[in-house]
This record gives structure tokens, sequence and C-alpha cells, in this order.
């Protein structure tokens, strides 16, 4: 995202297409662990946790899922200006860097996941335009996250 009049421009456009609320099944998040095994180790501490217990589905998988999409969604309420929206994912930044030690190139790769997913809940209507505004939307996002470990 390069500035806010492209942001603002991002967010009317996602408006008009009446989908301010992103519908993304928490349980899509595994996407991230079975595509990119290397996050599987933020997850050791989860009870019987495994590459195949997450591919079926874990519980506590799925749950973290939901959190994360709420929160995602939280950030969709800030998106029209840049220092609300950092605001707003600054206490989340602050717990991803000193306590989970989540590498912050992990926010751009769950974007891609964001994006892999609503184009299949989209089908034929994920228009090359639909993809570019969700695309800035989730980079938004992960450089939100991302802002307190710089
Ligand atoms: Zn995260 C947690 C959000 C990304 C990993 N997260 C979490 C939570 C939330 C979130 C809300 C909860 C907190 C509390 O509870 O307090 N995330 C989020 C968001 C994002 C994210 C919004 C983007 C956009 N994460 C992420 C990634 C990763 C992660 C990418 C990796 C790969 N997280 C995590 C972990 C945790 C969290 C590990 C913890 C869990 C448990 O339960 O332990």
């Amino acid at each position: 995202v390069k500035n806010m009049d492209n942001l603002k421009e991002t967010f009317a456009h996602l408006s008009e297409l009446h989908c301010d609320k992103l519908h993304v099944d928490p349980e899509n998040f595994k996407r991230i662990v079975m595509v990119y095994p290397h996050s599987k180790r933020y997850f050791g501490h989860f009870e019987n946790f495994s590459f195949r217990a997450a591919t079926e589905g874990s519980p506590q998988l799925k749950a973290l899922g939901k959190k994360m999409m709420e929160a995602f969604g939280e950030g969709l309420k800030h998106l029209d200006d840049l220092d609300d929206l950092n605001d707003t994912f600054a206490s989340l930044s602050e717990l991803h860097r000193d306590k989970l030690h989540v590498d912050p190139e992990n926010f751009k790769l769950l974007g891609s996941m964001i994006v892999i997913v609503l184009s299949r809940h989209f089908g034929n209507e994920f228009t090359p335009a639909l993809q570019a505004a969700f695309e800035k939307v989730v980079a938004a996002v992960a450089a939100a996250m991302a802002h307190k470990y710089y």
C-alpha cells in the first residue's frame, strides 16, 4: 500500500461490492500449515499437534483461525487511515513479536492464503479488480501486524 488514497479507494471498491466483511472460513487457516510446513513450529505447544492433525482439523488451530479472522475483520473497520490501522494492531503486533516470536514474513503468507480462500469463495466473480483490492487489504493488515517489529 503506497498511500492512503489508494487504500480509501480500495475500501470504497470493496464496500461497493458488498464484501466489507471477509467471509473466510477460519478452518482454512490450516492451509498455512499445510502449504508452509515451517509455520508448524509456532503451534508445537498445541496438544497432539502434528501435520496430520492440522490437515484433519485441529480444534486448537480452528479456534486460533477464528480469533485471527475476527481480529482481521476488526482491522477492516480502520482501513481508511493507516495510523489508525497500525494502532488497531499495535498490541497484537507486540504480542507476536515478544511472546509468540512469529516471523513477520508469515503475515504476508497468511495474506496470500486469505486471498486464495476468497478466490474459491467468489468463484467467477473473483475478478482481477477484486483480487487487486483484496491484495491491498491483506498487505495493509500484514504491514500493521509487522509495524512494531521495526
Ligand atoms: Zn496470530 C494468537 C491474530 C497471524 C501465530 N493471533 C493470536 C491471537 C490473535 C491473533 C487475535 C489470540 C491472542 C490472544 O488470545 O490474546 N494473528 C492474528 C492476526 C494475524 C495473525 C490478525 C494476521 C493478520 N499468527 C499469525 C500467523 C501466525 C500466528 C501468520 C503463525 C504462522 N497467533 C499465532 C500463535 C498464537 C496466535 C502461535 C497463540 C495461539 C495459542 O493459543 O497459543
